[in-house]
């Protein structure tokens, strides 16, 4: 068992002393190793002596996922690339993957995080784990794997993708927990339910995140499979999963503040807000040394609450969700800017700029149309051939998305032309 009674439980002063020294550290090391972080701190003024405890936070300048797009990919990294043992990446707003690096240190502290938040929900060396994330450039995966590892736990490292072969070996293998989306996790309780094979399950907890969810959705998967769910959060930027997670009184993630340091933000004036204040979350990593990261927007709604937990942790907590303040699409566990379609189109000829994204969700797995609108000459010349021309487009925006579309070509002028902020997106998915 993981349970780092020592930080998670300590008090307010002593955890704010902690911070402050592993900030001040930070703070020196991104200012003499990453050009970036120099230059943003000379441009306000700033040294790092000027910053001696965590009250002076928000004297430092904010990150965006544009700062690592544009210091893409490995300008923000804070260590020579021999000290990098794994990359990983995620969507950025237009073509350019987010690319973070993990010293061998990062990955021992991020496994651990892991490790933290499955002893939380129960989950020990005697249990059977199915880690249904996906594996790959995508941290879900792997995140999920060497946390399950440090407990001791017998990892099946399933992935994603083969639903039959999953209940299968849940059956068989008697598999006392799985980690992967909430929405995949009700599709397999629905195919479960098919197969009139619940009553043959082991399961007993499930880690999910990588996406917002709802405490009803919690209560219908712990209703349907008999089991207890935990929500996990977390960001590649920031880690992966293990950033925060909630305990069995579900009253907010419980962040790992001797790692992150979270601030809730007016999304307006970029001020900190208070307790319980709804606002975009920012996070400052204070251990991290593949890419440490200082008031990185996360752009996630949430609030922070502190004081002590019913389960004797003194870590502060962050309320469930509300969405997000930009336009981040999560489809399938698989962020999606709009923009990387738009960026695709625009690649393409035959295509216009004016497309729709329909967002579903069937039988729980999201479904993802795209209406494309070409132009007067292609949808002419290509009439006979629309069928090879939507899955040559189908390919390019796959290969931009990371996930395959359904394409719909409409007629050119077809796509409604907007007056003000151009809508590209109907989510029809209902979160209850
Ligand atoms: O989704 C890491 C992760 C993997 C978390 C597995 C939990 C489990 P990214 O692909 O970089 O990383 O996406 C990060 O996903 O900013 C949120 O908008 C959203 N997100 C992640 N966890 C939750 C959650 C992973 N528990 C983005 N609730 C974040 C709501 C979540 N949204």
């Amino acid at each position: 068992m993981i349970w780092n009674e020592t930080k998670e439980c300590m008090g307010r002063d002593e955890m704010t002393a902690l911070q402050s020294a592993r900030l001040v550290k930070t703070v020196d090391r991104v200012y003499h190793n990453v050009e970036f972080y120099r230059k943003k701190m000379q441009a306000v003024g700033l040294e790092p002596g000027d910053i001696k405890d965590i009250e002076d936070l928000n004297k430092l300048p904010f990150t965006t996922k544009a700062d690592l797009r544009d210091n893409y990919p490995f300008g923000l990294f804070a260590v020579p690339n021999n000290q990098i043992v794994r990359i990983h990446a995620s969507s950025g707003t237009t073509g350019k993957a987010t690319v973070v690096g993990y010293t061998r240190k990062d990955l021992d502290i991020w496994s651990e995080c892991v490790a933290r938040a499955m002893t939380m929900a129960g989950v020990g060396r005697d249990d059977i784990i199915q880690i249904a994330y996906g594996y790959g450039l995508f941290t879900g995966g792997l995140g999920a794997h060497a946390g399950a590892e440090k407990i001791g736990a017998t990892v099946v490292p399933m992935s994603t993708g083969n639903t039959k072969k999953l209940t299968t070996m849940m059956k068989d293998f008697g598999a006392t927990a799985i980690a992967c989306t909430p929405s995949y996790l009700m599709h397999i309780a629905e195919v479960l339910e098919e197969e009139n094979a619940i009553g043959d399950i082991k399961l007993k907890a499930a880690i999910c995140g990588a996406e917002p969810w709802t405490d009803n959705m919690r209560n219908t998967i712990e209703a349907k499979l008999g089991i207890k769910a935990y929500d996990i959060y977390g960001l590649s930027e920031i880690m992966g999963p293990g950033v925060a997670c909630d305990c069995q009184y579900h009253r907010g993630l419980h962040v790992y503040e001797d790692h992150f340091v979270p601030e809730v933000l007016d999304t307006e004036t970029l001020e900190p807000l208070g307790e319980d204040e709804v606002g975009e979350l920012a996070f400052t990593t204070i251990t991290k040394e593949g890419i440490p990261l200082i008031r990185y927007r996360t752009r996630d709604l949430t609030s922070i609450s502190r004081g002590k937990c019913d389960c004797g942790r003194t870590l502060c907590r962050l309320s469930r969700f509300k969405g997000r303040s930009d336009d981040m699409l999560i489809i399938r566990g698989v962020n999606v800017f709009p923009s990387q379609i738009e960026a695709a189109l625009l690649e393409m000829s035959g295509t216009t700029p004016y497309y729709m994204m329909i967002v579903d969700r069937v039988n729980n797995l999201d479904t993802l149309e795209v209406q494309v609108e070409l132009d007067e000459k292609t949808f002419s010349d290509e009439m006979g051939n629309l069928d090879a021309y939507a899955k040559k487009i189908g390919h390019v925006i796959q290969q931009a998305i990371g996930l395959a579309a359904k394409i719909t070509l409409v007629e050119p002028k077809s796509i409604e032309r907007s007056m003000g902020k151009a809508v590209h997106v109907i989510d029809k998915r209902k979160l209850v």
